[in-house]
């Protein structure tokens, strides 16, 4: 899998003066969870072939084997690969990937109900992708008719996102394509990841086609988030008015309290992004983790639940990426008729559920003195309003062991029950997890020290 943070997330303390907005809003710190939405040609198709454990892809066909279903407009075009076999088979030899665009329907898209979905899931912020590297803009532009307004739904679906998710009260975030637009390049395939970058433009129609799109997005919607992929076009030397400066002067005038992300090819950032990586420490600075429910962002109709992250498992990444300074932005994939797949539903209601009961232990805290201990059960810990919170990563040891700050405080369970502390032979205090959250996901005690 490609690390994309490595070439895109600048380090700690570079932000410069010359990038305005430096710093993360509180609004953001708090809200922990946010879902990304990979929509697009690609959920037509909705189509890559499996990963995941135990299935190896030499590097050097990690492109034409990709794992991301919103790829596709890429992998398809690398004669021989899987994706390129199955397309000409099912859609025929002389079936483009942009001609996919008039088999998108969204038909079954509620935007009321599928953000709904999300904000039970938990949601507190929703980041629809308005273009991938494909290049198809999901909202009505002026800049091209390859859009959803003009061609396949013939609807304006970043609009009826963005009216959704205001109406739901949760924040309103834009993923943007910034350094590959496939519909206006004319590049061979990316095979590797040298291709990545060279084959891109970053000539100055090009960046202000892109600074043209994204001031669309921004006078529109006026996004909380935006959410930049790869890089931005600098456009080279007389087309500093569509650089990443001048833009980003104009978003945080437009939007003074929103926040952006690490990928925009220069020192500045916002939150700095992890993408299907675990971060072992917890970060000085704000940070957000993503990935799919399975291995792919956008909709992977050959995964099956062996591929995608159970309940139990997507509460116990929330709470670890939470306990590290963190936020995660899970995503969905829907399919082309604007549904979520049963499998991620699934796995979403689990964890709406678990927040439903022990939300207070997660949205609005910050890390405590540490995220979790070398040694004893694992356990992660936030903090609020003076309150640690102890979330017990392994119920079924039937114990937390306390650590010294917090052995002579009041623990509860998160019904309010108090959790009895006792002290053992060995001098750890430790506190019994009752049967009934023995087969729990996480047994979260929280402790006034
Ligand atoms: C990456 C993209 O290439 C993926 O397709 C996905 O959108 C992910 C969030 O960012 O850089």
């Amino acid at each position: 899998m490609m690390n994309f943070e490595t070439r895109t997330g600048p380090d700690l303390g570079t932000a410069t003066p010359e990038y305005p907005g430096n710093g993360v809003p509180e609004w953001y710190r708090d809200a922990k969870l946010g879902f990304f939405v990979h929509w697009g040609l690609y959920s037509v198709p909705a189509w890559a072939v499996q990963h995941g454990k135990g299935v190896h892809i030499p590097t050097e066909d990690a492109y034409a084997w990709h794992q991301y279903a919103e790829w596709y407009g890429n992998t398809v075009r690398i004669a021989g690969s899987p994706t390129w076999e199955r397309h000409q088979r099912l859609y025929g030899p002389g079936t483009s990937y942009e001609d996919l665009a008039d088999r998108w329907t969204a038909d079954a898209f509620d935007a009321d109900a599928f953000v709904g979905e999300l904000v039970d899931a938990g949601a507190r912020y929703v980041v629809p992708t308005t273009k991938h590297h494909e290049g198809f803009c999901l909202w009505d532009t002026a800049t091209t008719r390859f859009n959803a307004a003009a061609r396949g739904p013939r609807r304006d679906l970043i609009s009826e996102f963005h009216d959704a998710t205001r109406r739901a009260g949760a924040r309103f975030g834009v993923y943007y394509s910034g350094a590959l637009d496939w519909h206006v390049s004319d590049f061979p395939p990316i095979e590797s990841d040298t291709d990545l970058f060279r084959h891109r433009r970053n000539d100055a129609h090009f960046a202000r086609y892109s600074a043209a799109q994204l001031e669309e997005l921004v006078e529109r919607f006026s996004p909380d988030l935006l959410w930049n992929d790869i890089d931005w076009p600098d456009g080279g030397k007389g087309a500093e008015e569509f650089g990443v400066a001048a833009l980003l002067a104009r978003y945080f005038d437009a939007v003074p309290d929103g926040v952006v992300n690490d990928r925009w090819g220069v020192p500045y950032h916002g939150f700095l992004t992890r993408e299907y990586t675990n971060v072992d420490e917890s970060q000085a600075h704000p940070w957000e983790s993503t990935r799919g429910l399975g291995y792919s962002f956008g909709y992977n109709s050959a995964e099956d639940a062996s591929q995608t992250l159970s309940g139990p498992d997507l509460i116990r990444m929330l709470v670890d990426v939470v306990s590290k300074n963190g936020n995660l932005l899970i995503n969905v994939g829907p399919d082309a008729s604007g549904r979520i797949p049963e499998l991620q539903r699934n796995t979403m209601r689990e964890l709406g559920a678990w927040l439903h009961a022990h939300g207070t232990t997660i949205y609005g805290t910050r890390p405590w003195l540490r995220h979790g201990e070398a040694h004893g059960e694992p356990r992660r810990y936030t903090q609020s309003g003076g309150d640690v919170h102890v979330h017990a990563l392994d119920p079924s040891l039937g114990r937390i062991t306390l650590p010294a700050e917090l052995e002579h405080g009041r623990a509860r369970w998160s019904d309010g029950s108090d959790a009895e502390a006792m002290r053992t032979v060995d001098g750890t205090v430790t506190v019994r997890i009752p049967d009934a959250l023995g087969s729990a996901a996480v047994a979260t005690l929280t402790v006034t020290p």
